[in-house]
């Protein structure tokens, strides 16, 4: 079995010349690779009334209405806040509109208020 040996190398240097051949072949392979790597976030939106806002723990209370992109419909409940200067910029009261997103870890965590 010694001409495994041979050929294993072979197939290597091979493969790694066609790679960088087909790389130098098509310049548009860097615009498809950035495409691939933008880590896409579902962003959805939302109109509510500000019921209850907690400074110290960076979250808002809501009335919000439907929420298409989840299948949500209007109801009351808590957000997180990703900025605190969000936070500081509504009051109870106030009718707002907001983007958020949903973690990781399952929470809902508002990135834009307005
Ligand atoms: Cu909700």
């Amino acid at each position: 079995m010694k001409i495994k040996n041979y050929i294993t190398p072979l197939l290597v240097a091979s493969s790694l010349g066609l790679i960088s051949m087909s790389g130098y072949a098509a310049p548009m392979n860097a615009e498809s690779k950035s495409t691939i790597n933008t880590v896409s976030v579902n962003q959805h939106k939302g109109k509510g009334k500000i019921l209850a806002i907690d400074k110290k723990a960076q979250k808002i209370k809501l009335a919000h209405g439907p929420i298409k992109s989840l299948n949500w419909g209007a109801m009351k409940m808590f957000f997180a806040v990703e900025n605190k200067d969000l936070v500081d910029e509504v009051k109870v009261g106030d009718t707002v509109n907001f983007s958020f997103i949903k973690s990781n870890d399952g929470r809902f965590i508002i990135v834009d208020m307005n």
